[in-house]
């Protein structure tokens, strides 16, 4: 497989937002890569730049070893490759998909004579090519074909390689994502609390901000309870304890006219924990709780 350390050896599919973004840096570090979009339109504005803009997705393919993915989800994936020839391609995927879409299309792929690679980008459009921004991409599946490419991967994101397991990247850009969500719930509960009082969000949010990051070593410490499975060593704040001040949080948003539907899940998850074994579980931190998430 050709050395894509070289220029221009490589064809972008998907021009929204994020692929214009990636083509944009690639152009700014020399590259000039072959560029397909439905909409044409934004391929001739980066031609303009460099790039060298495809009539059809057939042909951008056609044109390098390496194709780089960037649609809106696995469905545009797939309408765009339909018919596609990616005999002796590698394809790397940088369009958001769960785990199950990601190892079907590596299958797909495989099929077809391709070497797959999936990508999860921890970054938004504008951390691309800003490497201090801390952006990343997570890839997993064809390490082979990752590392023949890594040059030209790591120009607009950090390179992550998660595994051989296709399904990989995803799973752990959406478990990311997940727990980044869950921290927007409950920052979005806090400032609900404090609306209408003599409380300024601006005097909230860095007090938000320290709080937030003393509780970062939940990270590590539900990690080693998971590996060790002792919910119980060393414990401070017990499930009990937790259980029963919950009820002094659910009062609090009532009393505030709070909608407590984004924490409320979280409060009741450690209260069947506790009632399903008061005694085993009464003592523990709240890292048992996941269990019961598993279904
Ligand atoms: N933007 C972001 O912040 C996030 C950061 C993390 C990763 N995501 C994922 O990246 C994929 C692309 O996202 P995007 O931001 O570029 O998305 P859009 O700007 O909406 O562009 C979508 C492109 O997909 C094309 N497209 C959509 N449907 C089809 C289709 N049926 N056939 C062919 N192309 C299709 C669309 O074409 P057009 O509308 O310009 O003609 C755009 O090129 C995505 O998976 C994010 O989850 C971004």
């Amino acid at each position: 497989m050709t050395d894509t350390t070289s220029r221009n050896t490589f064809s972008l599919l998907g021009l929204g937002d994020m692929g214009t973004a990636l083509t944009r840096t690639w152009l700014t570090a020399g590259h000039s890569p072959t560029v397909w979009n439905r909409t044409p339109a934004k391929a001739e504005a980066l031609a303009a730049g460099g790039a060298v803009a495809a009539p059809s997705a057939a042909e951008a393919v056609a044109a390098h070893p390496l194709v780089v993915v960037c649609l809106l989800d696995d469905a545009s994936v797939g309408s765009v490759l339909e018919g596609v020839d990616l005999t002796g391609k590698d394809l790397v995927n940088l369009t958001t998909s769960t785990p199950a879409d990601a190892r079907a299309r590596a299958a797909w792929a495989e099929e077809r004579g391709a070497r797959y690679v999936d990508g999860g980008i921890m970054a938004t459009p504008t951390m691309i090519g800003v490497p201090e921004a801390g952006g990343y991409v997570f890839y997993s599946g064809s390490r082979a074909a990752l590392d023949t490419h890594r040059a030209v991967l790591e120009v607009p994101a950090g390179v992550r390689f998660v595994g051989e397991d296709p399904g990989h990247a995803a799973l752990h850009d959406v478990a990311l994502l997940s727990a980044m969500y869950g921290l927007f719930a409950g920052i979005s509960h806090a400032y609900a609390l404090t609306e209408g009082e003599d409380i300024a969000p601006k005097d909230l949010a860095p007090l938000l901000s320290e709080w937030l990051g003393a509780m970062g070593f939940f990270v590590g410490n539900t990690a080693e309870r998971l590996t060790s499975r002792d919910f119980t060593t060393g414990v401070v704040s017990s499930l009990a304890m937790q259980v029963a001040a919950s009820g002094t949080l659910l009062r609090t948003a009532a009393e505030q006219g709070v909608d407590a539907g984004l924490i409320s899940p979280y409060l009741d998850l450690m209260r069947r924990r506790l009632e399903s074994d008061p005694a085993a579980h009464g003592g523990e931190d709240t890292a048992g709780a996941v269990l019961l998430l598993k279904r």
